[in-house]
């Protein structure tokens, strides 16, 4: 799709035009979700975990001010290496930062803004945004949320971090019409780790019935995305009672630091990898592999 703002890569728009498979990856997840170098190593090997399985990556970031599909290796070290220095952008910083011409890390929702202006409908990422713990006092719910109810791009994540208050975050989806498809799995995942108290609306247990969803959905005119929620494999999982420990921890640190709004989870991410000597963030990096194999296969089931 032409646009003026957007700079979609020359190789992207090749498989755009022809049909064949495309799969949108997130900024700041390199940027803002893990440390340097593991961020641009992880961002590097995304992209070829989705070549390897018969799909194109497009790496989505904004810079200065273009909208850019698909990132070079030097744009990728670049923001992995700028980290906080790059703005964390979502909807609503979205204009802003294209208006000044700078530099920014799309999260899940303007991500999706981009990939849907470009013509892409599965996105890999580690985990989306969503309801916090405590959110009935800070109202803090991530825009992710109310991107998914309305942009027609449907993101692979390793279901919904345990920094989150995974209920209030399904009700939430519930209520703006958004389904979580457990990939061969019942019971919510809960990113780090594949097991938590709630369960999946809808258990699928192939790539092609997951785009059979997504076909039919486009087919009624349904808007909005889906989020389909891909375990970690088991072996990478981390007990939920050694990771729960953790979390706990790091919020009530974020507490006594004051930190909130959007800098709440990059601040979690960080603390829980420390306070985890590091495991969260191994996890946390071949969860997101998988999500990249799992959306290769359903884009190209599509
Ligand atoms: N969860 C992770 N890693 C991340 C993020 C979430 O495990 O990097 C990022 C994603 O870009 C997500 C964003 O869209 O954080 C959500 O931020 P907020 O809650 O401020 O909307
Ligand atoms: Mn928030």
């Amino acid at each position: 799709m032409n646009h003026p703002y957007l700079d979609i890569h020359p190789e992207v728009a090749t498989a755009l035009s022809e049909n064949k498979p495309v799969v949108a990856l997130e900024s700041t997840i390199i940027s803002h979700g893990m440390p340097y170098p593991q961020n641009a190593e992880t961002a590097l090997k995304v992209e070829q975990v989705v070549r390897d399985h018969g799909a194109i990556p497009a790496t989505i970031a904004i810079i200065a001010g273009r909208l850019k599909v698909g990132l070079s290796k030097d744009d990728i070290d670049y923001i992995a290496k700028e980290g906080h220095k790059v703005v964390k952008v979502s909807r609503r910083d979205f204009a802003f930062i294209v208006a000044q011409k700078v530099n920014g890390a799309t999260t899940v929702a303007s991500t999706m803004m981009i990939a849907n202006m470009a013509g892409i409908k599965v996105f890999a990422t580690g985990g989306i945004g969503g309801v916090h713990r405590g959110a009935e006092n800070s109202l803090d719910i991530s825009a992710d949320l109310q991107e998914l109810a309305k942009t027609s791009v449907n993101v692979v994540c390793a279901g919904i971090k345990s920094i989150l208050d995974l209920g209030l975050t399904l009700e939430y989806l519930e209520t703006h019409g958004v389904p979580v498809i457990g990939y061969k799995t019942k019971m919510l995942p809960a990113f780090y780790s594949i097991e938590s108290d709630f369960e999946v609306d809808y258990r699928l247990d192939t790539p092609e019935e997951i785009s059979e969803v997504i076909k039919v959905r486009s087919e009624l005119g349904i808007e909005g995305g889906m989020v389909i929620a891909n375990p970690i494999e088991s072996k990478y999982s981390m007990p939920s009672k050694v990771i729960n420990k953790a979390i706990e921890q790091a919020l009530r640190e974020m507490d006594e630091a004051g930190v909130k709004g959007k800098a709440s989870t990059p601040f979690l991410l960080a603390k829980v990898a420390e306070l985890t000597d590091g495991n969260s963030l191994a996890s946390n990096i071949e969860l997101v592999l998988g999500n990249a194999r799992l959306s290769a296969q359903i884009a190209r089931s599509i």
